[in-house]
This record gives structure tokens, C-alpha cells and sequence, in this order.
């Protein structure tokens, strides 16, 4: 670790750190196709053709970058059915950001302007983690992430140029969704179980905290291109710094959304639920397939 080299899939690696990546990578992946939800329930209400084959289109990302990352965690010995039965019943999470409500349709330029400019935030540095398959991941993930931020931000200069009540609904959501967006780095430094060990393994290369200072610094100055106000009275350049201050964030609010009692979590994992019991015809379908070529090849 000192030397800085990617462990790789067959490398020799401390039973821990597998367990720490795997709990990672689940998590990640959980959070990309649980994150399909709050848009996806807006395509076919988008205001436009433009509008909805762009937002079908990052749902679509969203999916394929949960597939790529169980495949990650498949590199380190997981089993992808097992990582949703746990999913499901509850044992692992997901971001807790996915567990608010999307009500308007500014609310997908949010989630798109905030929520995604917080998850590249989080996850650039991620490109230079120590398991070489997550990294790797990363990469072309960030890319994906940035587009989708694009989108999300012009969604909102548009609407900003609109009528008095779409930039009414544009602060709203902005509203809803700020406290919820700093809240996705994680509880703070000197609460967080497990950033310690990670930064000595590289797998994390920067704290909660500091992840959560870069995004505010990051977001003020689009917030005021935008128009918008962030809704925090304490939010303030420090010129001895060289940050923004911001308020105390709510605590209890994370504890509550990450031990499954915010406003949509049961909506969400018994949607979940409800789609992979749905799609069982389609795995044992696969499978049947899959058993007849292998005795076709045999014969
Ligand atoms: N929500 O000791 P730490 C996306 C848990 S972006 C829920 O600080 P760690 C893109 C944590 O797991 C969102 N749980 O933990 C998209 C741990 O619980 P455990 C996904 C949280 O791992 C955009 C406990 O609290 N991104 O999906 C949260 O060192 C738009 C103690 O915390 C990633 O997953 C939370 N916010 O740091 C998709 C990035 N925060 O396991 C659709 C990769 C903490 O002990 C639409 N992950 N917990 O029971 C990471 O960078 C890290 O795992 C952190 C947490 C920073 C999230």
C-alpha cells in the first residue's frame, strides 16, 4: 500500500480490505440502480421529446453503471444475486440521497445539477483508488457523471429563463434537495466508522468532510449563475480559509434516511423488490440457454 500499486483480483489482500471493497462496491451499485427510480418515474411525463430521450438516456447510464460495478465486486469472489438479495432485505444500503421524493420536473435538473455534481465530487478521486477493477470503473463512470451533470445544469438555465413560477419551482427543488446533497458525502469525519482504515489502504483518498468542503466551494459560484439561493443563512466565503463556512448539517436526518425510515425507503426497495422478482422468468430463461449451449458444445 505504501508503494502505491493497484492490488488486482488475483493479488494477495488482507480479508478486510476484500470485505471493506465489497461493501463499497455493493453500495455503489445498490445506489445506481436504486438511483433510477426518483427520474425515471419522469420520463414519460418529460416536456418535451428532447427532454425525454435525454433523461431515458442517463437512466440508462445509471443502469449500466450498476452492472459494471457488480461486476467489480464479482472480481472479488461476490455473488451478484446474493449483493440484491441483500439489497432487498435491507443488510446492505445505498445512498441515502435516493430516498427523497422527486416532484417537479426541476427536480430532475436538481438531481442532475447537484446530486451527480456531489457524486463526481466523490468519486474523481475514486479513479486513483487502490483495487485496480473499481478504479478502472471509475473512469469511464466520471465521464458518464459529468454529462449527466451538464444536462442537469442547462435543464435548469432553461427553466431559470422561463416564467416566474418555473424559477419558483427551480428554487424549490434546489431547497429539497441542497441538505440532502451534502448529507450523500457521509456522516463527519470524527463519526465516520470506516475512513480511517480506508485512507490507509487508499481506497478513500480524501475525507468526508473534505469531499463535502470541495463540493460547497464547487457549487456557490453555479448557484449564483443560476440565480438560485443556496438555503443555508450561514453559508459564507472565509477569506482566512479559503472555503465557504456552511451551517451545522442535521445529523439526525442522515441517521434516520440511512437506517431505512426516510420518506420513500420502503417505495424504493419494495419497487426494487417487485422489478427482480419480475425479471426471474428472464435470468432462468438465460440460464436455460446457457445449460443447452454448454451440452450442445459437449456433444
Ligand atoms: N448514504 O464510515 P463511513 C450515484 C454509511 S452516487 C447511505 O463514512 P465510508 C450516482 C456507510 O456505508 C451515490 N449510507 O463509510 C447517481 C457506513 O455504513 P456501514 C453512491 C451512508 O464507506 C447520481 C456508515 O454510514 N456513491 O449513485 C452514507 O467510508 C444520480 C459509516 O460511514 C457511492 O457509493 C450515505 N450518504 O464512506 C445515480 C460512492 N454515507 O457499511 C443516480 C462510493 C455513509 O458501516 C442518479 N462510496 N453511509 O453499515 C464512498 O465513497 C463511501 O462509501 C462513502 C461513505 C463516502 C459514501
Amino acid at each position: 500500500m505504501e508503494r502505491d500499486q493497484r492490488i488486482e483480483p488475483r493479488d494477495w489482500m488482507p480479508e478486510k480490505y476484500r470485505a471493506t471493497m465489497v461493501r463499497q462496491i455493493a453500495q455503489h451499485a445498490h445506489s445506481e440502480i436504486i438511483g433510477m427510480q426518483p427520474e425515471g418515474v419522469w420520463i414519460t411525463r418529460a416536456p418535451s421529446l428532447r427532454r425525454k430521450a435525454i433523461l431515458l438516456a442517463k437512466v440508462q447510464d445509471e443502469a449500466g453503471h450498476g452492472l459494471y460495478l457488480y461486476s467489480a465486486a464479482e472480481t472479488l469472489g461476490a455473488d451478484r444475486s446474493e449483493l440484491t438479495g441483500k439489497l432487498i432485505s435491507g443488510r446492505q444500503k445505498y445512498s441515502s440521497i435516493f430516498n427523497y421524493p422527486t416532484l417537479t420536473f426541476a427536480d430532475v435538473g436538481v438531481i442532475g445539477w447537484l446530486v451527480d455534481g456531489a457524486a463526481i465530487c466523490n468519486q474523481v478521486p475514486l479513479c486513483r483508488s487502490s483495487y485496480g477493477p473499481y478504479a478502472r470503473a471509475m473512469i469511464r463512470i466520471c465521464k458518464e457523471e459529468s454529462f449527466h451533470q451538464r444536462q442537469g445544469y442547462e435543464l435548469l438555465l432553461t427553466l431559470m429563463r422561463g416564467t416566474r413560477a418555473q424559477r419558483e419551482m427551480v428554487q424549490d427543488a434546489v431547497n429539497r434537495w441542497w441538505w440532502p446533497s451534502l448529507m450523500m458525502f457521509g456522516p463527519p469525519d470524527a463519526d465516520s466508522t470506516h475512513t480511517a482504515q480506508s485512507m490507509a489502504w487508499k481506497i478513500k483518498r480524501h475525507t468526508n468532510d473534505e469531499l463535502r468542503q470541495r463540493f460547497v466551494d464547487m457549487t456557490v459560484p453555479q448557484a449564483e449563475v443560476l440565480g438560485v439561493t443556496l438555503p443555508d443563512p450561514d453559508l459564507r466565503w472565509n477569506e482566512e480559509r479559503g472555503h465557504h463556512d456552511f451551517g451545522e448539517i442535521d445529523w439526525s436526518e442522515l441517521k434516520r434516511v440511512i437506517s431505512g425510515d426516510g420518506p420513500c425507503n420502503a417505495e424504493r426497495v419494495e419497487v426494487r423488490r417487485k422489478a427482480h422478482e419480475d425479471g426471474a422468468w428472464v435470468r432462468e430463461a438465460a440460464a436455460a440457454h446457457a445449460a443447452k449451449q454448454r451440452a450442445a458444445e459437449q456433444r
